[in-house]
């Protein structure tokens, strides 16, 4: 019998490494056959709920819009963050958490209907990292130092970057001009110079070289915890998903993903306790921690959360998040943070590098 939170799958083998293509990041290793069928049957079941939910958004919209009438005549200003926008964003948010089941599935979608991503936002992917220097930092684990991967300061591990150009373009980013990606073009020369003068003094390269700045999350040097490579990555149950990924700028797109799902991950690797109960957050950020999202724990363990290596059939490009990107159906795009270099557990609501510019902190659909 399938546990219920299968019934979406379209295939899960529970198997182990064996299941993923290792190399990285050349291979591209087509996928097994997945079962439209069995798709066009989870997407006939939802359109139901799916029904209701519009209602219930148009109910949310006018109510958002309430929000905003109330703020313009009441609310103060606040540093960097669009007032009014902001206030929307929360007030939407609070309808949404109260009225939305946060465990309802997403549709999903028959293979036939995926499309190659367009690239969106390329911070903290800039430089090329080295397949090879690649670990996955995890902090806040319960009885990590029993674990044979334990470190005692995960903040020292040296990711390597490649001076070669990114074999792929910047496609449609909307933020960030291809032209500008030679090194001398990324960043002014004062800017290149106090990254040497911190790097000097600290003995680590600067971090939070984008317009939001440095994450308040980001871990102190000395943290301990576990250094995981990409086959205990692979060694998790494989996971494929056809599901819409949407971008809070208005486009979307149906996608074939593959990888483990971040409830497995969780099992594999639990959070310790806190004064006897699980923390209620989860922070990640890119290994430059130039990009940065947060999560509570409780939206990681939906069914459909996805630790994600594989896109379309292939193994992650750079500018897609190679060689792990996060992929959440019941999120906007923006909480999809690619090339995650740091999973940390923590009791501190995490940082978050769009909240920073304004947009909501939940980012629901
Ligand atoms: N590291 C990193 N992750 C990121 C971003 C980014 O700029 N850097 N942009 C986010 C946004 S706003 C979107 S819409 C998606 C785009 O993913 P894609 O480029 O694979 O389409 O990545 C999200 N994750
Ligand atoms: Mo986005």
């Amino acid at each position: 019998m399938n546990k219920p939170e299968d019934e979406f799958t379209l295939q899960n083998s529970g198997d182990t490494a064996t299941d993923h293509p290792t190399a990285f990041p050349e291979a591209t290793q087509p996928d097994p056959q997945l079962s439209d069928a069995l798709a066009n049957e989870q997407v006939r079941s939802e359109s139901r709920r799916h029904t209701r939910r519009a209602f219930l958004t148009a109910a949310g919209a006018s109510a958002a819009a309430y929000g905003v009438y109330r703020y313009l005549h009441n609310d103060t200003n606040d540093a960097m963050q669009p007032p009014p926008i902001r206030k929307a964003f929360r007030f939407n948010a609070d309808i949404s958490r109260a009225v939305f089941n946060a465990d309802a599935l997403a549709p999903t979608y028959p293979l036939s209907r995926a499309r190659d991503l367009r690239v969106n936002g390329i911070y903290g992917l800039k430089d090329m990292l080295e397949p090879d220097s690649y670990r996955l930092q995890v902090t806040g684990v319960r009885d990590a130092q029993e674990k044979s991967q334990f470190v005692p300061d995960v903040t020292a591990w040296e990711y390597r970057y490649t001076t070669a150009a990114a074999r792929e373009s910047a496609g449609h980013d909307t933020k960030v001009d291809p032209n500008m990606l030679t090194a001398e073009k990324m960043a002014p020369a004062s800017m290149m110079q106090s990254a040497i003068r911190d790097e000097a003094r600290t003995g680590r390269p600067r971090r939070g070289g984008e317009e939001a700045g440095e994450s308040r999350s980001t871990l102190h040097a000395g943290t301990p915890g576990l250094l995981l490579t990409m086959a205990d990555i692979r060694a998790l149950p494989r996971q494929e998903l056809v599901t819409e990924f949407k971008c809070i700028e208005g486009w979307s797109q149906i996608v074939h993903w593959a990888g483990v799902r971040m409830r497995d991950f969780l099992e594999s690797y639990p959070p310790a306790l806190i004064g006897g109960q699980e923390p209620r957050f989860v922070y990640m950020e890119t290994p430059n921690g130039d990009y940065y999202t947060g999560y509570d724990l409780s939206a990681l363990r939906h069914p459909q959360a996805l630790l994600v290596t594989e896109m379309m059939g292939a193994l992650l490009t750079q500018f897609h998040g190679a060689p792990l990107r996060l992929h959440m159906p019941t999120k906007y795009g923006y909480k999809q943070i690619k090339r995650i270099g740091l999973i940390a557990y923590t009791n501190v609501k995490p940082d978050d590098y769009w909240t920073k510019l304004g947009y909501d902190w939940f980012a629901g659909l």
